[in-house]
């Protein structure tokens, strides 16, 4: 049957006020841009004339500003879930005009199947290719596509000829079956194929709209000192955890959140020849996977999206001969999956905003109140990984804020999840010790010299039990810094009355 051919003006007349709408790709990798900046355009036009105009939105994980940005701009999201990074969204999310759930990215698509979320009446993907039968090829990010593409009513696909037909086999689409009936993920090693190089979908619900534009790229920023000491101590850390027996002396595959950090670290593994080449089983491959792919360091890598920059997407399209066998992109249900993570046993490293002295984490609310990003797949990972790492910067804002409090503003990751901390001063192990342990080696070892007094006196207030958290005092950091914008300025004295 013959594909249908639509404008991105005509292909955002298909959705209407009200609809929820699933859309492809994860982080700017692989989501559509043409279609969602058209109904952004449309929504604004509803607007002036009074009519209201606004969708629900699912999509992988965070997305484009031409997606996430030009949506909130234009005040056309009426809910949005899961994880998000950009500044208008989290703008209109923190003022409540978006109502925003986060979730773990795991668990969307399950979500979604089960009923919990509502319909989801049209998706919107990018592919590379789209046949006549109904196969959608996804381009560098596949996050939900599979599961909106099967539950929508129409499929609006952005064909962008960015990316080259020829990348069809680098994706291994699969959805488990639902409960009672679901079996084993049988994924066993990072480069397990389960399912098929496309997404099947009825063809009579595609629409095809012809595109030829880049990913919105983010550049990462230089990578500085304190981001340079985070990645060798978890480097060192890593090679001692194999000399001692504790990871086996293969390796086990690794996992690495998003940002500078992740990239310093890997740079760092990749350079310290103790540690084996490795395979990665991750949500974002990011560019130091590509270049310690090409050194020989990484041998495998298995995402949910290929988040690298422009130059380096074209050098992967460019060799596909290499990199084809090297790199498979997955749903995020299984990227992120909790059952695989555990089986293959991953060292798992992410970043947490703050962590409180007994190593829970917080890894989404500024001061407890302001959305940053969303948990993404931090909490998928942290929880089943073999070992489980969290780093951070010992303090923020030019040192006014310290990345160590006495008690976190909001929970994401417990002390029960929480293997390792690491800063650029050092590594606090956690494993196997009781709250007032993890206190005495977190301060000795990851806390910023200048907080280390006060969160020492903190502990030594003399409050009984099996924390010692004092509850008169355990937010004053939280308060300092609302009321003089430094917490440097706690005073016990003000708060233990
Ligand atoms: O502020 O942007 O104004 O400079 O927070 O902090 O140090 O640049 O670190 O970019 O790696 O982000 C936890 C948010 C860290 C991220 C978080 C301020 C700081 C800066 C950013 P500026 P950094 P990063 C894979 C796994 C959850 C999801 C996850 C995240 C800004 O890593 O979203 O792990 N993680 N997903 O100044 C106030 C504090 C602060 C603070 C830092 N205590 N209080 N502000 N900042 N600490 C990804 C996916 O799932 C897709």
């Amino acid at each position: 049957m013959a594909l249908k051919f639509m404008t991105a003006e005509e292909a955002a007349l298909l959705v209407k006020h009200d609809d929820n709408v699933g859309f492809g790709g994860f982080t700017p990798a692989g989501c559509p841009k043409v279609v969602p900046a058209a109904i952004a355009k449309r929504a604004e036009e509803e607007h002036a004339k009074g009519n209201p105009f606004q969708i629900g939105m699912f999509t992988g994980a965070s997305t484009g500003d031409s997606l996430d940005g030009a949506l909130a701009r234009a005040k056309a999201i009426k809910f949005r879930t899961p994880y998000q990074s950009n500044k208008d969204l989290r703008a209109s999310l923190n003022a409540r005009e978006t109502q925003y759930f986060d979730l773990h990215l795991s668990e969307l698509a399950q979500n979604l199947r089960y009923g919990f979320l509502g319909k989801v009446n049209v998706a919107i993907v990018e592919a590379s290719d789209v046949t006549e039968n109904g196969e959608i090829v996804p381009t560098c990010g596949v996050g939900i596509a599979p599961t909106a593409c099967n539950m929508a009513d129409v499929v609006i696909v952005e064909l962008n000829d960015r990316h080259p037909k020829e990348m069809r086999g680098m994706h291994d689409i699969y959805e488990p079956a639902d409960p009672p009936y679901r079996r084993e993920i049988p994924v066993y090693k990072p480069s397990d194929r389960i399912g098929t190089p496309y997404i099947k979908v009825d063809p009579s619900k595609i629409v095809v709209v012809k595109t030829s534009v880049s990913n919105d790229g983010s550049p990462f920023a230089p990578i500085d000192d304190v981001t340079m000491a985070i990645g060798r101590n978890v480097a060192e850390f890593l090679v001692n955890e194999i000399k001692a027996g504790r990871l086996p002396k293969e390796f086990v595959p690794l996992q690495s959140g998003v940002g500078n950090v992740a990239n310093a670290v890997l740079g760092c593994m990749g350079a310290n020849e103790s540690i084996p080449a490795f395979n990665v089983y991750t949500e974002v491959i990011q560019d130091a996977v590509i270049t310690l792919m090409e050194e020989g360091r990484v041998k495998f890598a298995s995402g949910c999206s290929l988040t690298v920059s422009n130059e380096v997407i074209d050098k992967i399209y460019g060799n596909l001969g290499f990199f084809n066998d090297k790199i498979l992109l997955r749903p995020q249900e299984i990227s992120n999956n909790p059952e695989v993570a555990r089986r293959l046993g991953l060292v798992t490293i992410n970043t947490a905003l703050e962590a409180d002295i007994f190593g829970n984490i917080n890894s989404t609310h500024v001061s407890g109140t302001r959305m940053m990003n969303g948990i993404g797949g931090s909490g998928d990972f942290t929880r089943n990984g073999m070992l489980s790492i969290f780093t951070t910067p010992s303090t923020a804002k030019g040192g006014n804020i310290s990345a160590f409090v006495p008690m976190v503003s909001h929970l994401d990751h417990s002390e029960h999840s929480v293997k390792i901390i690491i800063t650029e001063y050092g590594v606090a192990d956690l494993r196997g010790t009781s709250p007032i342990q993890r206190a005495n080696s977190i301060i000795d070892n990851c806390v910023h010299p200048d907080y280390q007094p006060l969160l020492r006196e903190y502990l030594n207030m003399g409050i009984k039990g099996h924390t010692p958290q004092n509850l008169k005092c355990c937010f004053a950091f939280h308060n300092e810094l609302a009321e003089s914008g430094d917490m440097h300025n706690v005073d016990w004295s003000k708060y233990n009355k």
